[in-house]
């Protein structure tokens, strides 16, 4: 028994269904394109939000039943939260979970006491997920909550700090190895600035840089085959934070020899904060050979923060599904839902309606992007677009014979004079519209 034993474990039932603790879209074995709709989606269910986030915020106090949670968390308080969090997942029947070193273990002062109370909370999560058949999907080290890494983890102007920050991430690394964990992520929560007056941008970025080659090299030591991914954010809770979107992030890794070696996580809200779409991020990551998994939460186009709301709208999603199933889905990746309830949300089955209507709706948006890509006429427009490209002038051009001299001569000689032609975007948006029905 636990907090989350009220709610029977949740099935599919069909989109008739009245049972509001049942899957209507969200059918695992049901085969989409070849593939098992759970082998698409690869759904996670994080730790944080969900078990370790009493629901305070800057302006109130928690809101929520977490009888687990104190000042100071004992080890059997994280053994209770770690049965509640066990429970939910197999109630949910989701595969995998997420967590952050600290959501899980028992609190601790030395790092000595940090390495124990990890490992025995690691124990623990072998022993939970030899049992349910629960599997990790990422660990990560929380490198922001404590008041050590106010001014940043690796980018921090004191070594000793950056030397905390190593001993955290390399037992989190060793843990997410040994509980096979098929991904491991940073998230530089502190990793820039709050005023360049007192920053040393170009030396932060070096630190940077050293603290990411020294986390790959020991990836390789101890034989972790996952990814390593990072998280791009914007700002929050700093100002400006390094890792700002996709772009940013395959700039740094490309200037320090590291894009073989990592790729991105994104979050649906950071891409919001960061003033572009999330389809846009995942078309860079894919362009540059770096996309990797995904934190399924979204923002409030009005709000300018994090909210981390459940995913409610399934044609926003659809262009970017669309990317995955042309992909063919995942490598090492998934959705994870980096999502928390509303303060009021206070009952136990709110977690569990949360996550129905998400997962609901990132089935639905699969099943759209899946018809799309069977169809091909989005796929079609978009060659057709790019069709000259294949004729003479597009392969001299592409093949590297033409100097800009001798490309200008060519056009003005033969007198060369394009006409506009239609970029068809409006029957581009219906495409997506029209396959909305699930
Ligand atoms: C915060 C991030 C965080 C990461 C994991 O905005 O989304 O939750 O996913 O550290
Ligand atoms: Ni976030
Ligand atoms: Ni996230």
């Amino acid at each position: 028994m636990s907090l989350f034993s009220t709610v029977e474990p949740v099935r599919f039932e069909g989109p008739d269904s009245q049972n509001e603790f049942a899957y209507r879209v969200y059918d695992r074995n049901r085969v989409v394109l070849g593939k098992r709709m759970d082998e698409w989606l690869r759904v996670a269910v994080c730790y944080w939000h969900s078990f370790n986030w009493p629901g305070h915020d800057i302006f109130g106090a928690g809101t929520l039943p977490r009888p687990w949670l104190g000042a100071s968390i004992s080890q059997e308080m994280a053994d209770v939260k770690l049965t509640a969090a066990f429970d939910f997942f197999k109630r949910l029947g989701v595969p995998y979970f997420t967590f952050h070193d600290v959501d899980a273990m028992a609190t601790a002062t030395t790092l000595k006491e940090h390495a124990n109370n990890l490992k025995k909370i690691e124990d623990g999560m072998a022993a939970r997920m030899a049992d349910t058949g629960v599997k990790l999907l990422w660990g990560t080290a929380n490198l922001f909550s404590h008041p050590r890494y106010a001014g940043g983890a690796s980018t921090s102007p004191d070594p000793e700090v950056f030397a905390w920050a190593a001993a955290q991430v390399r037992c989190c690394l060793e843990t997410t190895h040994r509980l096979g964990g098929e991904n491991y992520v940073l998230w530089g929560g502190r990793e820039g600035y709050d005023s360049l007056l007192n920053t040393d941008l170009g030396r932060e970025l070096e630190q940077y840089a050293r603290f990411l080659s020294m986390v790959v090299e020991h990836k390789h030591k101890i034989g972790f085959k996952g990814t390593i991914l990072i998280e791009p954010k914007p700002f929050e809770p700093t100002k400006h934070q390094y890792d700002h979107d996709v772009a940013a992030v395959y700039a740094f890794l490309q200037r320090y020899g590291l894009a073989k070696e990592v790729k991105v996580n994104i979050e649906v809200n950071h891409a919001t904060l960061a003033g572009l779409d999330f389809e846009h991020e995942i078309a860079v990551a894919r362009a540059c050979g770096i996309f990797g998994s995904i934190d399924i939460n979204r923002g409030d186009p009005r709000n300018g923060w994090d909210t981390d709301q459940f995913p409610n709208n399934a044609q926003e999603l659809v262009p970017s599904l669309v990317q995955l199933v042309q992909d063919k889905g995942f490598a090492t990746g998934g959705f994870n839902f980096d999502a928390k309830l509303r303060r009021q949300s206070v009952e136990p089955a709110d977690l569990y309606l949360a996550h129905i209507g998400g997962i609901d709706t990132i089935s639905r948006a699969l099943l759209a992007a899946a018809d799309i890509v069977t169809e091909g006429a989005l796929e079609k427009l978009k060659q057709k677009r790019y069709e000259g490209w294949g004729g003479s002038l597009g392969k001299r051009i592409n093949s590297g014979e033409l100097s800009l001299a001798g490309l200008a001569d060519l056009a003005t000689d033969q007198g060369l004079n394009p006409v506009p032609r239609s970029g068809r975007q409006e029957l581009a948006e219906s495409i997506i519209a029209r396959h909305c029905k699930y």
